[in-house]
């Protein structure tokens, strides 16, 4: 780690999708971090970020508390202080693949904050816990859904056929494990634990190159280590905001 940069800490908590991106990454580099539990719109996540949304990322240089947040930018800022174990080509290589990768891997982190997130997340897995929770009968959720799910499979089928698994690759930007890979991983893994999450997950898997990548990511150290308190691990938010 850096001399000057020390008290990394990650404010969020490990059912977030976004925390658990920034969250693989410090496993996968190996830097040490403190987990600083906090839902968003509570004081303590508010505290941190003008939006109170998670994650944070604090750290003190020089004597000074600093605070990052948007987890693209997070990332960027990570690999700048911690280049070791590198999640993308570095940024000042001058070979046209590296800067063509980088592009590529900053479209999929774009795709997989917006599209992906905002198709599974809040249409999928929080409309079904909201119902769920209401104790509404399962043939009635899964009709509730039919139309999100509908157009979630619209974004697996471009997701799919945009990333590099398209060519037969191992990962989102090719052969390497990259950010796109731990930006993409989290909502599809919390998508993986509910009904609705059919299509990548076993034989009869839809999208089956992304279900096989699914399976490549768990078997990987980082993706392990940050499954515990998320939604596959059977962790339920204490209230839901819709
Ligand atoms: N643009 C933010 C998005 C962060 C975000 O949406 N986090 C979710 C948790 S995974 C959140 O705080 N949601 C609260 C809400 O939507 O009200 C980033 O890249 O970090």
């Amino acid at each position: 780690m850096s001399k000057e940069l020390i008290n990394v800490e990650l404010v969020g908590i490990p059912f977030s999708t976004f925390t658990r991106t920034i969250r693989l990454g410090l496993e996968e580099k190996s830097i040490p971090y403190k987990l600083i539990f906090a839902l968003p719109h509570t004081d303590i996540a508010n505290k941190y970020h003008p939006f109170e949304r998670i994650p944070s990322f604090n750290f003190e240089y020089d004597g000074t508390k600093q605070t990052l947040i948007e987890s693209a930018a997070i990332t960027n800022f990570i690999d700048a202080i911690w280049p070791e174990t590198p999640l993308r080509p570095s940024r000042i290589s001058s070979d046209l693949n590296d800067i063509f990768t980088n592009a590529r891997i900053d479209e999929l982190i774009s795709m997989a904050s917006n599209y992906v997130f905002n198709s599974v997340e809040p249409p999928v897995i929080k409309a079904r816990l909201k119902f769920e929770k209401d104790q509404k009968q399962e043939n009635e959720i899964v009709s509730l859904l039919t139309d999100s799910v509908q157009q979630l499979h619209q974004i697996l089928t471009k997701l799919e056929q945009y990333s590099a698994l398209k060519d037969n690759k191992q990962f989102l930007a090719g052969d390497n494990i990259t950010w796109a890979d731990f930006f993409c991983y989290p909502p599809l893994a919390d998508l993986r634990a509910i009904n609705e999450g059919k299509c990548i997950q076993g034989e009869s898997a839809q999208f089956t190159k992304l279900a096989a990548w699914m399976n490549r990511m768990e078997t990987i150290e980082s993706v392990k280590k940050t499954m515990k308190d998320t939604l596959q691990d059977g962790w339920r938010p204490p209230f839901l905001r819709l």
